[in-house]
């Protein structure tokens, strides 16, 4: 029973609630976030973890005119929640439902799209310049969590912010978590500013702040007065020159209120430390925040359940078991992941190897250059990313690793569509983007056991090479125990047929044999994008009429492109036809569905090729 919240159809109905009402409305918000959850997965101990904080900015800021921005944007549902699509929440992140994330065209209260990490300090300073410039009177208000700080773009922000005469405010999340523990020395130094004496003194200014309701020059002046006292030297926050407040119970209303909406008679750049728990309110996540960062659907009174089956093993799983085979057959490989170690796969190589583990934190660009270092003294780095985060390390990629042909492993998982975190976290251009790169391999296994073996390919050669491979389990192969690899830059013919041949590079293999099985075609599986086996392509372009290129990634300049390209540069004129991701984002759903509606199932395939080349009569 939720009687306030269902009351609650904007925030403009939480700001006639009195300030005694909004623990009520917390409590109640905290309680369908995690019925709602429960039923259809997604984020979780993150959002938990915000529920206080969503209510007191809805009743201080007047939303949306003046802006939130959420960072990642994963600990937005109580957001959501309070913004009118409560009744949606049952659809979230399904195919016609919301979004997972927050998005501009979804709400007016979605003031910037997010899901990769460390963007809201630069668009909250964007939208707090633009008010200026404009002469309108708003808040901008960027909303960090501690892992998206430790990334460089968010100091690049905070470098810009803090000599801009902007009003905005950087509200620091602090929960000591990323999705795993948080790594480097500013987890250590905000550890520091949390400790002992001065966080609780801190949480004294906020509850002093609300009885006695000073003036807000003089609470300003106090609370400038008494933080500054008990901390030296000035914070790393001042230093950048931001007006720093803090650390407050991010829980605990009581003192968010009043601070923030002193806050909000402050000019200039502020930044308030807020200090929150990961899970807070349902005991199981609060204890692992972790296996409760992204669950499947589970039952609110028991928690997690096991699955039914046995799971077929998954892409990241196979990737983690050969880090740590080759890992101990090799003395030189290092294994490095921007903060995913997890979703990575690379919990069990931390646990084995941990003089050989990197977790760099949310930091794709410096996880590729500092490769490229323990590369240039002889080491043997594998850089597991997702390749959606690769995105953000492109010129790494080519100015530090592969200008300079140093040996950097990619295992880029994830590659394809993604499913239910929807077009932010797809890997649709990491084909394009890769293989125009000079220096660069390119591999796409086509099943668990093909990834182990070009792996280890991989990381036998002597310059980089890319492996891309997609999210969750494969067709259920046998994994072969061996690292010796397959033949480099070769493909294989899989099915011998006549007429058409169609060319798959990845997984989209299985679907392929299944129609070249009906139509009496012919079926290769490619292997590599990067070198493209030109000697197999061209001879069976020769002995065919028609090709038929498959990849699960964007069309433009993908796989398809560089078969046209050898072709043209070969002189042979035939017929392709080019079958991936068109030129459109592809929003959230059910990975199979979204797959099958793009025309990539079998069954689509088979309606393409039938179309384009009709059997003769
Ligand atoms: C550029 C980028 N890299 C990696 C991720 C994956 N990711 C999503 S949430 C998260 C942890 C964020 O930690 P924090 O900001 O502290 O938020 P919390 O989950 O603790 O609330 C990571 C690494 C991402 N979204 N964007």
């Amino acid at each position: 029973m939720t009687p306030l919240l269902d009351s609650i159809q904007s925030p403009a109905d939480v700001r006639l609630l009195s300030t005694s009402q909004l623990p009520v409305l917390a409590n109640e918000l905290r309680s369908f976030l995690i019925e709602t959850v429960g039923k259809t997965g997604g984020h979780f101990s993150s959002n938990l973890g915000t529920v206080e904080l969503t209510v007191a900015l809805h009743y201080v800021f007047n939303t949306p005119h003046d802006r939130l921005v959420w960072d990642v944007g994963h600990q937005t549902y109580p957001h959501k929640i309070l913004t009118g699509r409560r009744d949606r929440m049952g659809s979230l992140r399904q195919l016609g439902g919301i979004a997972g994330f927050p998005k501009r065209d979804e709400s007016i209260f979605d003031n910037f799209g997010t899901a990769h990490s460390s963007t809201s300090i630069s668009a909250a300073l964007g939208m707090a310049m633009a008010a200026k410039q404009k002469g309108e009177h708003r808040h901008s208000v960027a909303i960090i969590g501690d892992g998206a700080m430790t990334a460089g773009m968010a100091f690049e922000a905070m470098n810009n912010a803090g000599i801009s005469d902007c009003n905005m405010l950087v509200i620091l999340n602090d929960n000591d978590m990323s999705i795993s523990p948080p790594v480097g020395a500013l987890n250590r130094y905000l550890a520091q500013l949390m400790s002992g004496r001065f966080y609780t003194a801190a949480k004294e200014v906020g509850r002093q702040v609300l009885k006695n309701a000073p003036p807000l020059f003089e609470l300003a002046r106090r609370l400038e007065h008494q933080t500054k006292g008990l901390i030296l030297p000035a914070t790393l926050f001042e230093k950048f020159g931001f007006n720093y407040i803090g650390p407050i119970d991010g829980h605990d209303l009581e003192a968010l209120i009043p601070t923030l909406q002193n806050i909000k008679g402050m000019s200039g750049p502020q930044f308030l430390h807020v200090v929150t728990r990961k899970g807070q309110g349902y005991k199981l996540a609060e204890a692992d925040p972790i296996a409760y960062h992204g669950p499947g659907k589970f039952d609110p009174k028991v928690g997690l359940l096991p699955p039914a089956t046995v799971p077929k093993q998954t892409f990241s799983q196979v990737f983690g078991n050969w880090l740590c085979d080759m890992a101990a057959q090799d003395a030189r490989l290092v294994g490095i992941t921007p903060a995913m170690r997890e979703g990575s796969g690379m919990v069990e190589f931390e646990r084995r190897f941990p003089q050989r583990y990197f977790d760099v934190g949310i930091a794709e660009q410096h996880a590729v250059t500092f490769a490229a270092g323990l590369a240039c003294e002889g080491l043997k780095p594998v850089v597991a990313i997702y390749s959606t985060f690769l995105q953000r390390a492109y010129d790494q990629m080519i100015h530090d690793v592969a200008i300079q042909n140093l040996p950097v492993v990619f295992a880029l998982d994830r590659a394809g569509l993604v499913g239910a975190d929807g077009a932010t976290h797809a890997g649709a251009y990491d084909i394009p983007f890769i293989r125009c790169i000079p220096n660069m391999s390119l591999a796409c296994p086509a099943d668990e056991n093909e990834c182990r073996q070009l792996l280890s390919t991989a990381f036998a050669q002597n310059h980089p090479v890319a492996v891309r491979y997609p999210r969750g389990a494969g067709v259920g192969v046998a994994v072969t125990e061996s690292l010796e690899g397959s033949p480099f830059g070769k493909g294989e013919v899989r099915l011998q047929g006549q007429r058409i041949a169609i060319l798959a590079f990845g997984t989209l293999l299985q679907s392929a044999l299944a129609v070249g099985q009906e139509l009496g075609a012919t079926v290769v599986n490619m292997r590599w994008v990067k070198p493209l086996d030109t000697e197999l392509l061209l001879q069976i372009a020769r002995s065919h009429q028609a090709l038929v290129t498959l990849e699960e990634g964007s069309v433009m300049g993908g796989a398809g492109s560089a078969v046209l390209e050898a072709l043209q540069a070969a002189g042979l004129n035939v017929p392709v036809l080019q079958l991936g991701l068109p030129d459109v984002f592809i929003d959230h759903g059910d990975p199979v569905k979204l797959l099958a509606a793009q025309g990539l199932d079998a069954a689509g395939i088979l309606q393409s090729i039938k179309t384009r080349f009709p059997a003769p009569v």
